[in-house]
């Protein structure tokens, strides 16, 4: 229904099919109040994949918005009654950000300066009514597709490109959030890979690489339920969040001996690695405070022959 007749439309089909794809179940809101209009369009994004609600004025949008935060796409006419189409927009994006939800405003002809409100507003896009159908799903396409590339690339920024485990942004952005709960007991928790510079030296830097990947996922196998990050060569760091100290003493430290005794492989031979740890409460203080006890507590734990857990 996109591609018909016009053969300069092979590539968009391609493009149309991994979006559809991509689509498949998402969630979609159509606020208007005209039955006719609403109806239409629900069954243009059903067409596109979508599981569509729909919503008769603004409030009754922000009403859904408000209760289902997995819905994905909104579009809203601008006249309607009760709450027109930028109230309902102004206040969706006090909750809803334009990479997390895209809203593409719609209204009829004729009315100039509609579409830059919307957008000013926090719309990523704008219809303006009647449309064709083609424009319909180019426009819903398109503004699918940046929000998927928006959510790859900031995936990709928060991700280590060796381990696959999240980085040190993401930890430092995560651990953030995470101090503002006061109510809740964490605990934080650097791990540091004991005489590592000893593998790159006696197998090479390669095989050096291939051994923190073993330990990164070990660590994930270990901690799947906790945020693991790599915050540094060969350091890494555990928030075993809603736990208290001893808890997180007595799971880390049976973390540390699994480590040890589990046989990594290093060009094909068997070989050891261990860990020291160093710990700290992690409720009601500044992150950099956090970090610094934990790391001289590392620091402790490297003094004593390593392979322990100092707090
Ligand atoms: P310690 O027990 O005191 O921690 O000794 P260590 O040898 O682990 O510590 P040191 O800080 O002296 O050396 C860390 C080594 O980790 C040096 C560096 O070459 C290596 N390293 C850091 N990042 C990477 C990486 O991405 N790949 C490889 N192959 N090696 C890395
Ligand atoms: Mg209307
Ligand atoms: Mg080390
Ligand atoms: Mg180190």
């Amino acid at each position: 229904y996109v591609v018909k007749d016009n053969r300069d439309s092979y590539h968009y089909a391609i493009k149309l099919v991994a979006q559809l794809l991509r689509n498949d179940g998402s969630k979609a809101l159509v606020a208007d109040d005209s039955v006719l209009s609403r109806t239409l369009m629900k069954q243009m994004l059903e067409k596109q994949l979508f599981d569509v609600r729909d919503a008769q004025d603004g409030e009754q949008a922000l009403q859904i918005l408000k209760d289902d935060p997995e819905i994905k796409l909104l579009l809203t006419d601008y006249a309607m009654p009760t709450m027109d189409g930028f109230e309902l927009v102004k206040a969706v994006r006090n909750f809803r950000g334009r990479d997390d939800l895209a809203i593409i405003g719609l209204s009829g002809a004729g009315k100039h300066g509609l579409s830059a409100r919307f957008i000013k507003y926090g719309a990523n896009d704008f219809l303006t009514k009647p449309f064709m159908n083609e424009e319909f799903h180019c426009r819903v396409m398109q503004t699918m597709e940046q929000l998927a590339l928006i959510a790859d690339i900031k995936e990709s920024a928060y991700r280590d490109h060796l381990t696959g485990l999240h980085n040190r942004r993401y930890f430092y952005q995560y651990a953030e959030k995470l101090l503002k709960n006061v109510d809740q007991e964490n605990v934080l928790a650097l791990l540091d890979i004991d005489f590592f510079k000893n593998v790159n030296d006696q197998f090479g830097h390669e095989a050096g690489d291939q051994a923190l990947k073993q330990v990164s996922s070990f660590l994930k196998t270990k901690f799947d339920d906790f945020t693991i990050a790599r915050i540094g060569g060969e350091e890494f760091a555990v928030v075993l969040h809603n736990m208290d100290l001893a808890k997180a003493e007595s799971r880390l430290n049976t973390f540390r001996e699994q480590l040890a005794s589990h046989a990594f492989s290093i060009n094909g031979e068997p070989y050891s690695l261990t860990m020291s740890i160093g710990m700290t409460q992690f409720q009601k203080v500044s992150l950099t405070a956090a970090m610094r006890i934990a790391d001289k507590a590392l620091y402790q734990a490297k003094q004593q022959d390593r392979n322990c857990l100092v707090k």
